[in-house]
């Protein structure tokens, strides 16, 4: 030490401990939160799915040949709000208090970023926020944010200094604003931490203009139950997010209103458009027309059948071209760390706030605990800490990033968390982080009308229950029927396995501090709901 302090020209004890101080800052590794918008497991390529060589990511697959790769990545509750609150809080929504769109995150509650900013971290969140307009209450040294739901053309931005709109395409402009405060504006004499959220491929994916055509002679694998008929699964007849009969066909999948036209049919959100400048429109149009135009001219041919196939070709052709942008974010984000120095002791973390439905079921949209939304991706890198190749199949929670960045960071865990730090299951000093995983969805009645329900998922079997104005009981063997088809709960083979998740399921109840259902089950979302802030 005293060599040190002699090294910096200082002396006396008060200097010397400020040296020893910034010699352990150093080690202190940086965060990089990356998190998408319903980026289904299914469409990122690490996970080797069927998609997989047709719309493969190769920079967020960087992330887990440096790092880790999860395997059973879970939410709380597949919902964009919920889901940043559980993650910034590691709580569940019922002690969090954001249990559904539309409320307002109390940002000065504890949070793995507020407690960082006060442990001396540098701190950052760029993109989408989706928990209240401003970022109340959260201990950032810089923010900039997408309203609400954010556009993907020439959003609005929202930052101390008030709202502007931006000419340009929001995945660039989130790649570029990340850039530039990890280049020009962060205090490099602190460790940071930086969330960066982006819009992308939250409906009604828009791709960049650089990739309208990347996909458009490409037919995509449609999944075998994509003309399910729900038999057996009540909640899953009455949901409003089967494509080929709730999307937008303007909205959601531009089809125009007939051969040499450019006009949306059914355009309900028109202001998304009008964002747009003549040459944005005119790059747009030119993309879609031969498509759109080949399509007009042959719909009064096609059979209802042959229509939704149309449709899920558009919907993933669009879905997954957005993806391709982000992709390329998340590389020129490693790229910087590389080329700066700067990986070795960053913490990487790719994830999206829920998984997606890509045609299963005949969906899009999220809500339900089926796996498909109920799963979310989950990635890290840090080349200190963690073995190259490394692939975690442990369940895992989006309440279990707080305490592992708080770990990492060396930062004390507050009180009543819900979730566990993923350190030892990365290690594999252990092999399950838990046994079991709780779920909760309230957001309805509500937008695409997914029911009411919790749930208990071991590592094979899966319970749920839907509630309000309907009392209904789901029960799958996730081995013998991953796809969910099959509701075996009156099935008499499984009655002692359902006994069992059903204590199982009063534990994680009791263990996790869940309120009596009655409140729940009176819940009026409205009285809920928080007034919308004025910017
Ligand atoms: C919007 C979407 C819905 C979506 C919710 C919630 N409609 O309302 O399809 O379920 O957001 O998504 S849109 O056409 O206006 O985009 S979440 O990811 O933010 O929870
Ligand atoms: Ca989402």
């Amino acid at each position: 030490l005293a060599g040190t302090s002699a090294l910096v020209g200082c002396s006396g004890p008060a200097a010397e401990v400020d040296v020893q101080a910034s010699a352990v800052e150093q080690q202190r590794p940086n965060i990089i939160y990356i998190m998408s918008d319903d980026h289904a497991v299914r469409a990122l390529s690490a996970y080797g799915s069927d998609l997989a060589e047709l719309a493969p990511t190769p920079n967020i697959d960087r992330i887990a040949q440096n790092g880790a790769l999860f395997t059973n990545s879970f939410v709380t509750n597949s919902l964009c709000g919920p889901s940043r609150a559980a993650m910034f809080t590691g709580k569940f929504g019922h002690k969090n208090g954001f249990n559904f769109n539309g409320q307002t995150f109390d940002g000065s509650q504890d949070t793995w970023i507020n407690h960082l900013h006060d442990a001396g971290y540098n701190t950052a969140a760029i993109g989408k926020w989706h928990i209240n307009v401003l970022p109340d209450g959260f201990k950032l040294d810089h923010w900039e944010l997408l309203n609400d739901q954010g556009e993907y053309y020439n959003p609005d931005w929202i930052t101390p200094e008030g709202v502007h709109t931006e000419h340009g395409y929001t995945t660039d402009m989130i790649t570029d604003k990340t850039i530039n405060w990890l280049d020009e504006l962060r205090d490099e004499s602190k460790p940071f931490a930086l969330i960066m959220h982006h819009k992308a491929p939250h409906r009604n994916w828009m791709p960049a203009p650089r990739h309208t055509r990347t996909f458009e002679n490409v037919e995509f694998p449609v999944p075998d139950t994509y003309f399910d008929n729900w038999e057996g699964r009540e909640a899953a007849k009455n949901q409003e997010m089967t494509l080929y009969l709730h999307s937008q066909e303007g909205h959601d999948l531009k089809m125009t209103t007939g051969v040499g036209e450019t006009e949306w049919r059914q355009d309900i959100w028109p202001h998304l458009r009008a964002r747009m400048t003549d040459e944005q429109h005119k790059e747009w149009n030119d993309a879609y027309q031969a498509r759109n135009d080949y399509m007009n001219a042959n719909e009064a041919n096609w059979s209802d059948e042959e229509m939704a196939l149309w449709k899920y070709q558009r919907y993933m052709q669009d879905y997954l071209a957005t993806i391709i942008a982000v992709d390329e974010s998340v590389g020129e984000v490693l790229d910087y760390l590389e080329a700066n120095g700067l990986s070795d002791n960053t913490i990487v973390v790719y994830t999206s706030d829920q998984g997606f439905y890509t045609g299963e079921h005949g969906w899009f949209d999220k809500r339900f605990m089926y796996e498909e939304s109920f799963r979310t991706p989950l990635l890290i890198q840090y080349p200190n800490q963690i073995k190259p190749g490394t692939v975690v199949d442990s369940m895992v929670q989006n309440i279990d990033y707080a305490p592992t960045f708080l770990e990492y960071a060396g930062v004390d865990l507050y009180d009543d968390v819900d979730g566990e730090s993923m350190i030892d299951v990365i290690n594999g000093k252990t092999e399950e982080a838990r046994d079991a995983l709780y779920y909760h969805f309230y957001e309805f009645p509500a937008i695409h009308q997914v029911g009411r329900h919790y749930g208990v998922r071991d590592g094979r079997y899966k319970l749920m229950h839907f509630y309000f104005r309907t009392n209904d009981w789901e029960f799958y063997d996730l081995e013998k029927d991953p796809k969910e088809m099959n509701n075996a709960i009156d099935n008499p083979e499984y009655a002692g396995e359902i006994k069992r998740l059903k204590t199982r399921m009063a534990e994680l109840k009791d263990q996790y501090d869940v309120p009596p259902m009655d409140e729940w089950r009176k819940m009026n979302l409205r009285e809920h709901r928080s007034p919308k802030a004025k910017l």
